[in-house]
């Protein structure tokens, strides 16, 4: 009786602070309600499925320069083409007026393939930004005739459609004087050479990048995640990562920030090494970790190879994938943070757009396998995957058995086993669990084990 108090007590502290940190925090500034770190981080573990959104001025070339096509992201055009500043300015800046925008079309499509939260790029390497800074006007208000502001109405959208919003936010910066180009041979020393110094970086970082982000945090309500980007850069230290981590909770208490705030990431694979290191989750980049991590991880992904707007990468992955990759994911206890490229106008690629509808489809039936689930607890079988939840374990098949037997690990004592499609109840033999003829779906079929007490 107790326990059921607290649990809603608890739950409706976790839902008003959720939907109304913005209203306290400007009318009363003293009385947001600081949460426990599992608190905090509750909404974001039962989410598991999320929208990266790499959008900025790159969207208009998409890749291409005078008929060359840049390597790897198309983000990246700036340095791999080796735009000047001043040519990037007039003819990629210059050109960039998205006037297809339309906010709640991608909040709707984003919620309708079953993702809980979006991370837009405010600022990528390119250092534009896509907000009405005070700070720079280097950005899509003052500098396009489009002059709207992007991050203002994505916010908008998702507070409306129930989907939080968050920022990407990079680091690295190619535009600002005192972040890099003068100084270094080309934008992307910092990264190839270690040993490359800066000593103008702290004045960016104090001045610059810093007083960005926290306009972000205090005009754009509440952000779920501020996803950090470029940390490699030897010019940047774990000591401005802890400042800058300590100053966003400070500002919004209840916000998650990623590892890569810090330097403790070890390259791709994305999780911290051992030490003291600011930051909430890991985050692996284009890959998938080949077993589970007992800590909080978020893995995120193209759909072709790159992150940009780039129509001459026709490398999709198919929805079957891509699913499954969502499965394997939440199987291994993480999220999957899924990447759009809208074009230059504004519109979503007709490749993604498919994608999406097909994820809808499928987290629509077997969402109850995916949100507020936790990794496997048992090995992962030949046939798929399992995730878990409270006392029922999902078996999610990737190849339906020919002889029509499913073997089920013997550690877990199953009850009852059914379909999640039409919960029609599953035939048990031992550890064996005798399955209809074909697959209930095409991509991964859902099969919910009720385990004994
Ligand atoms: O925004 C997208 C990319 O543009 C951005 N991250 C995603 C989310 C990105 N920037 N660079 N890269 C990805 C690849 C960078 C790789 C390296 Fe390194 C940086 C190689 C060496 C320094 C990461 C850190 C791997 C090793 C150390």
């Amino acid at each position: 009786m107790r326990n059921t108090f607290m649990l809603i007590a608890l739950s409706m502290v976790l839902l008003s602070t959720a939907c109304n940190q913005k209203t306290k925090a400007t009318e009363q500034k003293d009385e947001v309600v600081k949460l426990s770190d599992d608190e905090r981080m509750a909404w974001w573990r039962d989410a598991r499925f999320g929208m990266f959104i790499h959008w900025g001025p790159y969207a208009v070339p998409g890749g291409e320069r005078d008929g060359q096509i840049c390597k790897g992201g198309a983000e990246w055009i700036m340095d791999k083409l080796d735009y000047t500043i001043e040519d990037y300015e007039k003819d990629v800046v210059g050109n960039f007026n998205p006037v297809n925008f339309d906010a709640d079309a991608w909040v709707t499509m984003a919620k309708n393939a079953g993702m809980k939260y979006i991370v837009l790029t405010s600022k990528h390497h390119d250092g534009f930004a896509m907000w009405d800074s005070k700070v720079s006007d280097y950005n899509i208000v003052k500098r396009t005739e489009f002059g709207r502001d992007v991050v203002k109405e994505l916010a908008e959208a998702c507070k409306k459609q129930g989907i939080v919003f968050c920022l990407y936010h990079s680091i690295v910066d190619w535009h600002h004087p005192e972040a890099q180009a003068p100084l270094y041979p080309n934008y992307n020393a910092g990264q190839a050479d270690q040993t490359v110094v800066n000593p103008e970086f702290p004045k960016y970082y104090e001045n610059y990048l810093k007083p960005q982000v926290v306009e972000l945090l205090t005009n754009y309500g509440d952000l779920g995640v501020v996803w950090f980007d470029g940390d490699w850069i030897a010019d940047y230290t774990t000591e401005m990562g802890k400042d800058f981590y300590k100053t966003i909770r400070e500002i919004q208490p209840n916000t998650i920030v990623n590892n890569r705030v810090d330097k403790g990431r070890m390259g791709m694979e994305g999780m911290d090494m051992e030490g003291d290191f600011a930051g909430d989750f890991g985050t692996p980049e284009q890959e998938i970790p080949a077993t589970g991590i007992d800590s909080d991880w978020e893995a995120c992904m193209t759909m072709n190879g790159s992150w940009g707007y780039k129509p001459s990468d026709t490398n999709w992955k198919s929805s079957e994938e891509l699913i499954q990759n969502l499965v394997d994911i939440v199987s291994k206890g993480g999220n999957f943070l899924l990447n759009i490229g809208p074009d230059g106008l504004g519109v979503f690629p007709q490749e993604s757009v498919e994608r999406l509808a097909d994820m809808g489809k499928w987290t629509k039936v077997n969402g109850e396998a995916i949100y507020g689930c936790q990794a496997s607890p048992v090995d992962r079988p030949e046939w798929g995957r399992y995730t878990s939840k409270g006392n029922v374990v999902y078996a999610h098949v990737f190849d339906w058995p020919a002889d029509g037997k499913l073997m089920i690990d013997a550690n877990l004592k199953v009850q009852k086993a059914s379909l999640v499609t039409d919960g029609q109840e599953l035939k048990l033999d031992g550890a064996t669990i005798v399955l209809p003829e074909t697959a209930s779906d095409e991509f991964a079929s859902v099969i919910k084990l009720e385990l004994a007490q």
